[in-house]
């Protein structure tokens, strides 16, 4: 798709449309934030031109994919933008070099050379040059710039999945191959056999999960097969709650969810599960849940501890934002947020610029984490 782009060819559309947008004046503003709410604002046009640039380029190569081909291009170049905007709105050049190591391993499923992330990023770039003035880009094109150095590609990316051990690895292949049956009675006997609920979540839901999505990412296995594996999962979790729930309880509360627009749920269903081992009365809302009704939640539960997921970076706006809306609620002193999911595990630090009281990398170090919150 990407094919034949070269970095002179951008160069010289570069020149046209320079030319055709020198009258747009934008004022030159400082933060990350303020650039973020520039790009945001003009998101559609930013994408429309980065792939007109892209096309320009490569002139013939685009032909055989037609308007389909054109409007995947487009919203493509919008998702990459998306994330440009989050680590630009946080601070965190990490995640869009996350981000960029995610597009190096998707891409060669989508059957795309091995310039193509480095060429799209040089058109997004451009166009981004192009639609806001060349010195508010300034901070998007160094960011774009940093993601590429080879240090960034070192780190860990989005999704990585760890070596599958023995037993996870057998779960993974029973529902792999439709058999729900099979992984449920796996995942008994491993109970039976002495492995530890939390183990069990830890060592054999997450990981064939974190491996699912690897497996999905690199094309080898479909969506409908992902969404097997998922759904079987949480039958199977399910299958586990009389273990779970009905402890004795320590009296404190917590509300779990996913915030809106945010449709995983296993993570944080997990740790609401791994607080209940514990003690606690958990109240796991799932996914996309409304910010209301996570303030009603709060409210009627008298929580002393929220735990909202992200698993994709473009729900983090949405997690600032309630965490905004539930301080103005809740004091410090009665209420402890926590947050994590896949942009907080790759980015250190971005759970503090959200403005939550804790992150945790897994459910187990989520209960701990909360203990030294209250304690
Ligand atoms: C299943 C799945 C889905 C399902 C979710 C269904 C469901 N009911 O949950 C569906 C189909 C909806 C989905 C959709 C998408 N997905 Co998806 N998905 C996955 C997958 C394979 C598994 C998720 C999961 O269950 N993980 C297992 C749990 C246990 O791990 P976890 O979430 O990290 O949670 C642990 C910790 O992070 C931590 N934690 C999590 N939350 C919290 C909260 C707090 C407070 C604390 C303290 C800790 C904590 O504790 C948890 C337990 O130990 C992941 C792969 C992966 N690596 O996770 C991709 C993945 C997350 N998805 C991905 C993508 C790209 C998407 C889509 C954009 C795809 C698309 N083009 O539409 C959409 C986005 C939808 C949206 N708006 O949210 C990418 C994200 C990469 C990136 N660049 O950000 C991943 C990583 C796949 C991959 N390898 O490429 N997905």
């Amino acid at each position: 798709m990407y094919a034949g782009a070269s970095p002179i060819a951008l160069l010289a559309v570069k020149g046209n449309i320079t030319t055709m947008n020198e009258s747009q004046v934008f004022s030159s503003p400082q933060s990350g934030k303020q650039v973020a709410a520039l790009l945001v604002a003009s998101r559609e046009r930013i994408a429309e031109k980065a792939l007109e640039l892209q096309l320009s380029a490569s002139p013939g190569v685009w032909d055989r994919y037609g308007e389909a081909g054109r409007a995947v291009g487009k919203r493509d170049m919008g998702y990459h933008l998306d994330y440009l905007v989050e680590a630009l709105r946080f601070d965190s050049p990490r995640l869009f070099g996350a981000y960029v190591r995610w597009l190096g391993e998707l891409f060669p499923s989508l059957n795309l050379p091995d310039h193509a992330v480095g060429r799209t990023l040089e058109a997004l770039g451009l166009s981004i040059e192009l639609v806001i003035s060349p010195e508010s880009a300034k901070l998007p094109l160094a960011l774009i710039e940093s993601s590429q150095t080879a240090e960034e590609a070192a780190l860990p990316g989005f999704g990585e999945a760890e070596p599958l051990g023995q037993d996870a690895a057998a779960y993974l292949r029973a529902l792999l191959s439709g058999d729900r049956q099979g992984g449920a009675a796996l995942v008994r006997a491993l109970y039976d056999g002495g492995m530890s609920l939390k183990s069990i979540y830890l060592d054999i839901f997450q990981a064939s999960q974190r491996e699912i999505g690897r497996l999905w990412q690199t094309g080898v296995i479909s969506v409908a097969q992902e969404h097997f594996c998922t759904a079987a999962t949480q039958s199977v979790i399910a299958g586990l709650y009389p273990l779970i729930f009905g402890g004795r309880k320590n009296g404190l509360s917590l509300v779990a969810a996913s915030v809106g627009g945010e449709l995983h749920e296993l993570g944080i269903r997990m740790v609401a599960d791994f607080f209940e081992l514990e003690g606690w009365s958990s109240y796991f809302l799932g996914a996309n849940t409304p910010q209301a009704a996570i303030v009603a939640a709060l409210r009627d539960r008298k929580a002393q501890v929220l735990c909202l997921s992200a698993s994709i970076a473009t729900g983090l706006a949405e997690i600032e934002s309630i965490i905004g809306v539930v301080r103005d609620r809740f004091s410090r002193a009665e209420l402890k947020i926590m947050v994590g999911g896949g942009p907080f595990n790759v980015s250190p630090g971005l759970w503090s610029r959200v403005g939550a009281d804790g992150y945790a990398s897994d459910a187990a170090a989520a209960v701990d984490e909360a203990a030294r919150l209250l304690a």
